[in-house]
């Protein structure tokens, strides 16, 4: 069979976040984060993991950066650490981190790789936390001061911006389940700071559009994910509605439609009246974007019959805490999520069709698995290829149907810190010895050089793995 080939221009990238993988955490006046204060809290991050040292990425990037140019990367996506720029989140700006994203950004144009900006990838300034986190307004407006601050050092060379990454784990998994930082198990101020954070991507859009020159792109990256009930019966398609109306619309309505949706105002009733939105923060929300990036996993399998959540586990669905998420049989990653790249198909479609004039990026998607030592000593990822193979494909297919999808972007570059789960989950394409911080290529980042050489993908994903060239 022939090789299936995208388009001329098509973005080949990989991503990475600052708190995941530079370490330094103390390195050149940077602040401290809600990571740091969660990660260094007993029992928050497994094995007692911290980012403190992550992969020495502060340090290392110059060799970071010359691996990726000799994997063929177009782009680069990463994240600058809000702490390391404004250490107390105010107006004092910490220059020496700036210098660090300079230095980057320099070294990625030297090597030709274009870089591909996230403001926010999690890492809150702890003091911002201590004064409400997301849960006040007054962070939504820091953030447009952060922005402008960022835009103004590296806009004369960063193409494409991201505000928020994901801002469904910082406000779900943040406030209401509280496995994420800054672990708060309380459902209405869930909402709040959701509603905050929306408000911070549109001053920042609005504040980055100000700063920036004409032709540099604005986007947001939410997860993204099909939802299906996980059987037949009427309470488990309620539950899908509501968990994408909390997932999903809760972020795309009052960014791309400029209103929240009705529903999930309804659902919520019982927790909040929605009385921190004010008036005008819904002609705020939808400032223009210029594309949506698509972080995706897994598709999420939903039924309603849980008795609401088992203490200790506070749920992530406020107004909606009957709602459980099932795991599906079938393959599924080191993660336990379901592997189906038809979820994206689903995806892709759903998207083009509510917001056809939007342009897609797939600012997200990989997989962790347990390394498997391979005969030449490297790791033999053919279970990470074949998912990576399989989701391109799709992607592949969405695009000759008509779907405007411009890049793909793997997740990650490197194993990294995986946030709860700390270290002991590998998403890289390539390994990290972490004793010795040595950077070794999974057979996964030689097939995808191989990708990215040929614009391309082989039908057959063994044929494409190394040594079968
Ligand atoms: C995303 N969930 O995180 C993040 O953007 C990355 O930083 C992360 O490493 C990657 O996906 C893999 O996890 C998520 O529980 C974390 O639904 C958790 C969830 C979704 C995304």
């Amino acid at each position: 069979m022939t090789r299936l080939v995208f388009p001329e221009g098509f973005v080949w990238g990989a991503g990475t976040a600052a708190y995941q993988i530079e370490g330094a955490a103390r390195a050149d006046g940077r602040g401290l984060s809600i990571w740091d204060t969660f990660a260094h809290t007993p029992g928050k991050v497994l094995h007692g993991d911290t980012g403190d040292v992550a992969t020495d990425h502060y340090h290392r990037f110059r060799e970071d950066v010359a691996l990726m140019a000799d994997l063929g990367l177009a782009a680069y996506r990463f994240s600058v650490s809000w702490p390391r720029i404004q250490p107390d989140g105010d107006g004092v700006v910490n220059e020496r981190g700036l210098d660090h994203y300079d230095r980057l950004v320099d070294e990625l144009a030297a090597h030709g790789i274009t870089p591909v900006l996230t403001l926010y990838h999690w890492d809150l300034p702890q003091r911002l936390e201590d004064a409400g986190g997301w849960g006040a307004r007054e962070t939504a407006e820091r953030f447009a001061g952060y922005a402008a601050v960022v835009a103004g050092r590296l806009g004369d060379r960063v193409p494409l911006w991201t505000t928020l990454n994901e801002p469904w784990c910082s406000a779900f998994l943040g406030y209401a389940a509280g496995t994420h930082a800054p672990g708060r198990a309380d459902g209405a101020l869930a909402l709040r700071a959701a509603h905050h954070l929306l408000l911070a991507h549109g001053l920042g859009a609005g504040a980055l559009r100000s700063a920036l020159p004409s032709g540099a792109e604005i986007a947001l990256a939410l997860n993204l994910s099909p939802v299906r009930p996980a059987d037949a019966t009427d309470g488990a398609a309620d539950a899908a509605r509501r968990v994408d109306g909390l997932a999903h619309r809760l972020f795309l309505d009052p960014v791309l439609h400029g209103s929240y949706p009705a529903d999930v105002l309804r659902d919520t009733a019982p927790v909040t009246d929605w009385s921190f939105v004010r008036p005008g923060d819904e002609r705020i929300i939808p400032a223009p974007i210029d594309l949506l990036g698509i972080n995706y996993y897994a598709p999420l399998v939903v039924d309603g019959g849980g008795e609401g959540a088992p203490p200790g586990h506070p749920s992530a669905w406020p107004g909606s805490e009957h709602v459980r998420l099932r795991e599906r049989p079938g393959p599924v990653t080191a993660m336990g999520w379901n592997i189906e790249p038809d979820g994206l198909r689903t995806l892709l479609s759903r998207l083009h069709k509510e917001y056809p004039d939007m342009p897609l990026v797939i600012t997200e998607n990989g997989a962790a698995f347990d390394d498997v030592p391979g005969p030449d000593g490297g790791v033999a990822d053919t279970d990470r290829i074949g998912y990576l193979r399989d989701h391109l494909a799709v992607a592949h297919e969405a695009i000759e149907s008509g779907v405007d999808l411009r890049g793909y972007f793997v997740w990650s570059l490197l194993d990294n810190f995986e946030w709860a789960f700390g270290y002991s989950k590998r998403f890289g394409i390539v390994h990290v010895d972490y004793p010795t911080q040595r950077r070794s290529w999974k057979h996964s980042a030689h097939w995808y050089r191989e990708v990215i050489r040929t614009n391309g993908i082989d039908p057959d994903p063994v044929r494409d793995a190394p040594g079968r060239a």
